[in-house]
């Protein structure tokens, strides 16, 4: 019997979420910092996944490595799913799914818009639709900022503790509202583009008939970063297909924590589509990215 994961995050105490909120802090600035002071001034290409421009660097590597480390000195009996690699089934019901740098090729040019993210699911985080976020964060070690939500306490933007903001009040977290736009006209779209040109091409004849129809489009480069600016209303809506559970964990549940919705060709996003945004907009822009529309 599959069992809905939304009730099953309910099981734990809302000390525990706030427990495992703090943990995504702490993991997602640990290492944003590792990747942002530690970051070679010439970042090489240490492995190809899917294509030749799917790229691995060595910061991935040791980024994943300390956050699998971390995990599994404060939650032993946790699942661990990361996108280089760490596939660790627990026995807890929980599972850390983990991007150590979420925007590589972002990362390997130096633009300032890459991001750590990292999140605690309840589920099988393993299979589209059968998981929910419980808890996560996304860190933004450019901008020096950590964004963060926990399944009913809002969602949050705070400075990275110690970077020089130690005057009264200036440190405070600062709750997130996604933005209030509902027409498709006037929205402004972050999208983004899969590594291989087939699929890319693919995504090109959805754009041609998007296009027209929207504000305009931003592509950010990074899926993580692109839902915290749902979440912050500083884009209007997000849109993308082929994104994989460690692109989407922590900011799915940051963009509904500020009171946005997020779903795919169904109720669940996921691979086939993920689409984020106000409640005025999200049915608009799902039919706009719907297959069978192309
Ligand atoms: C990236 C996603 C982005 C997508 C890129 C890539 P990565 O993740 O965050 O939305 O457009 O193709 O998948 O590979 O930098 O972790």
């Amino acid at each position: 019997m599959t069992t809905d994961p939304s009730t099953a995050a309910d099981g734990l105490s809302e000390l525990m979420i706030q427990a495992l909120e703090r943990l995504c802090i702490d993991l997602a600035l640990a290492a944003g910092r590792l990747i942002r002071d530690d970051r070679p001034r010439h970042v090489g290409v240490a492995a190809t996944k899917s294509t030749d421009t799917d790229v691995v660097t060595v910061m991935d590597q040791r980024s994943e490595a300390l956050l699998h480390r971390l995990i599994r000195s404060a939650r032993p009996d946790d699942g661990v799913l990361g996108e280089e690699g760490v596939d660790v089934v627990g026995t807890s019901g929980l599972t850390w799914v983990i991007d150590p740098i979420d925007g590589t090729v972002n990362y390997l040019y130096d633009i300032p818009a890459y991001a750590v993210s990292v999140a605690v699911v309840t589920g099988d985080a393993r299979t589209d639709g059968a998981w929910r976020p419980v808890a996560g964060a996304v860190c933004d070690p450019c901008r020096r900022v950590v964004h963060h939500a926990r399944r009913g306490g809002g969602a949050w933007s705070r400075p990275e503790p110690g970077d020089g903001t130690d005057h009264p009040g200036a440190g405070d977290p600062e709750r997130l509202t996604v933005s209030s736009e509902d027409r498709l006209g006037r929205a402004l779209l972050a999208t983004g583009f899969g590594y291989d040109p087939e699929v890319r091409a693919r995504q090109a004849e959805v754009l041609r008939h998007v296009l027209p129809q929207v504000r305009d489009i931003r592509r950010i480069g990074s899926a993580a970063l692109d839902l915290v600016r749902v979440a912050e209303g500083t884009v209007d809506a997000y849109a993308e297909s082929g994104i994989n559970a460690w692109d989407l964990a922590a900011g799915w549940l940051i963009v509904e924590e500020a009171g946005g919705l997020v779903v795919g060709q169904g109720s669940h996003p996921g691979k086939a589509l993920t689409v984020a945004a106000g409640r005025g907009l999200i049915e608009p822009l799902r039919a706009l990215f719907q297959p069978a529309r192309h």
